[in-house]
C-alpha cells in the first residue's frame, strides 16, 4: 500500500518527490465599482461614462444610469483592485473636468 500525502496546494508528495497536479495559484479579491446618484449630473453624461469607461452598450448604460437615478446607487462592474481603482479615478477625473458632482466608489465583493 503506497502512502500518498497532499500539500496545501493539493500536490502529491511521494518519496520526497513533489508531483504538481495543479499550479499553486490564488484567486485575486474582486471589487464592485459603484456609481452614486446626485441631482445635478446630466443623465447623458452618466451614460457616456458607462459606455466609455465601463465598455457598456448604450442600452445597458441607460439601464444602469436609470437604476442609479431611482435607487441612489448602482454597480458598473466587478474588477480586480488595480482595475477598479483606475476606473474610479477615470470617472472622478471626467466628472471634475466637466464640473459635475458625480461620485464613484469601490467596495470589496
Ligand atoms: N439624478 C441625475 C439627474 O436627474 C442623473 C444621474 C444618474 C446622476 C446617475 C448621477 O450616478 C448618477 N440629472
Amino acid at each position: 500500500m503506497t502512502e500518498r500525502k497532499q500539500d496545501d496546494a493539493g500536490n502529491e508528495e511521494e518519496h520526497g518527490l513533489a508531483l504538481k497536479t495543479r499550479p499553486a495559484t490564488k484567486k485575486p479579491s474582486l471589487y464592485r465599482v459603484l456609481l452614486l446618484n446626485d441631482d445635478y449630473t446630466p443623465m447623458e453624461f452618466v451614460v457616456e461614462v458607462l459606455v466609455r469607461i465601463f465598455r457598456k452598450s448604450p442600452e445597458d448604460a441607460a439601464t444602469i444610469m436609470l437604476h442609479v437615478h431611482q435607487n441612489g446607487v448602482g454597480m458598473c462592474g466587478v474588477y480586480t483592485y488595480e482595475v477598479a481603482e483606475t476606473k474610479v479615478a477615470q470617472v472622478m477625473d471626467a466628472a471634475r473636468r466637466a464640473q459635475h458632482p458625480l461620485q464613484c466608489t469601490m467596495e470589496k465583493e
